[in-house]
């Protein structure tokens, strides 16, 4: 056992990237809001139907140069969908191959999670607000055993009638209805808030539609519902956006946007192609890849040296990337991702499959795409099998690597000098900020 913690910590620090001075530690000291847009892909960003924006608000950040947005992103979740998107933001290791480690291991697992060191290293407290009960995924014990202070689930809110649907409590609501609880928590905090409106099957009760926007016509309905709840959800983030305003919390706050998984599935991107500009007909594997693409934001209000980032990286890639721009020095932290800003990242996306993107190619169940023509190659040359054998291996690695950390629970035999183990049940999520 010794040995398989020994081989972890080689791995993570031949792979450790150091933080680019232009970005090192530019929020430091903050309120961090993490925000989970659920089933939310990259392509509704500036997309437009019938001369309409989808999602005006989500476009205002992205394109603001107080905005670090990447566009070049990926979902990389398994079986555990959510839980997965969740267990890689706040712990930079994968999920498990099959299942969800948050419904299977999370009683009792070893965390090195984003909310103990942020409490350790910096004083923050932390929150997670949440329309759906504490029970869904077994959140409620892996937040403990993350360290979350707070977890601020259904019961917190009232969900009667019609405020809640599909997976709970209306994003609008969830938003409006969670500001007594975050104006009473101590600061700096990291709040982690989880939508659920935008989520298969997308249908949205009559009253929350906005009668001034109009969705596409395809045959799908699963694809016209999902742009109606792409707008609600960004209508939502555009009400927190001004009351973050106007109670003068934005300038004290970074706020972080991603997307967790795809919301439309690979048998439904055929109806997906048309509003794309895409051809339906000649529809390969490699589409269904490049469509895993998420939104990925950080906006800093206040600063203003943003743009569109084109580094190629995904969920895995958050932490590192958060730690550094929040003055953390996270080289002693066991990390499967690397700092996105670093510059130095490897830009291999590797799927929970084995599956993998890098920039110029992409490597889909045994096919390798050429990313500029979107084509297979057949006969690769010799260096374009050897880049594709040297990536495969580094997805191997960094699969295997973090499914011995999570399945042997290895963290249990490491602590990060200066780090105190987490001890869950310092925490109960029945009562509040009482
Ligand atoms: C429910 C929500 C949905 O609480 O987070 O999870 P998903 O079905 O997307 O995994
Ligand atoms: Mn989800």
């Amino acid at each position: 056992k010794k040995t398989d913690i020994q081989k972890v910590l080689s791995y993570v620090d031949k792979h450790y990237t150091d933080a680019d001075a232009k970005y090192a530690g530019i929020a430091k000291g903050k309120n961090v809001f993490v925000i989970h847009l659920e089933s939310f892909q990259q392509f509704s960003m500036n997309m437009k139907i019938n001369g309409q924006e989808v999602t005006p608000n989500l476009n205002q950040i992205y394109n603001s140069d107080s905005t670090i947005a990447f566009d070049n992103f990926f979902n990389q979740v398994g079986q555990g969908k959510t839980s997965d998107a969740e267990n890689m933001l706040e712990t930079s290791t994968f999920g498990l191959p099959q299942g969800s480690l948050f419904a299977t291991q999370g009683n009792d697992q070893t965390f090195q999670a984003m909310p103990a060191i942020l409490k350790q290293t910096e004083g923050y407290s932390s929150a997670v607000f949440h329309g759906n009960n504490a029970s869904f995924w077994n959140r409620s014990n892996v937040y403990k055993n993350m360290g979350y202070q707070y977890f601020f689930d259904a019961s917190y809110y009232d969900t009667s009638g019609d405020k809640a649907m599909g997976y709970g409590l209306k994003d609008k609501l969830l938003f409006n209805d969670s500001i007594p609880y975050l104006e009473r928590m101590q600061q700096p905090f990291y709040a982690k808030y989880i939508t659920v409106t935008n989520h298969f099957p997308y249908s949205l009760d009559e009253q929350d539609k906005d009668p001034n926007f109009t969705t596409t016509n395809t045959d799908s309905d699963i694809v016209n519902g999902y742009f109606e709840t792409n707008h609600y959800l960004d209508q939502s983030i555009g009400e927190f956006f001004d009351y973050l305003k106007k109670s003068g919390l934005y300038n004290k706050s970074i706020i972080v946007l991603y997307g967790d998984h795809y919301g439309i599935s690979n048998s439904e991107n055929k109806y997906l192609a048309s509003v794309l500009g895409k051809n339906a007909d000649d529809w390969n594997d490699n589409d269904n890849a490049q469509l895993q693409r998420v939104p990925f934001m950080i906006n800093i209000p206040g600063w203003h040296g943003g743009g569109v980032n084109h580094t190629y990286g995904g969920e895995i890639d958050v932490m590192p990337t958060l730690l550094h721009l929040l003055g953390v020095d996270s080289k002693k932290y066991v990390m499967m991702g690397q700092d996105l800003l670093s510059g130095k990242s490897n830009q291999v996306v590797a799927f929970r499959d084995k599956n993998f993107v890098t920039p110029k190619y992409s490597y889909i169940n045994e096919t390798i795409y050429d990313n500029k023509t979107d084509q297979a190659i057949t006969n690769p040359t010799k260096s374009v099998l050897k880049e594709i054998d040297a990536a495969k291996q580094q997805v191997k690695e960094q699969l295997s690597i973090s499914d011995d950390i999570n399945q042997k629970d290895l963290l249990r035999f490491y602590t990060p000098s200066g780090f105190k183990s987490v001890d869950a049940s310092k925490y109960n999520y029945s009562n509040g900020l009482a």
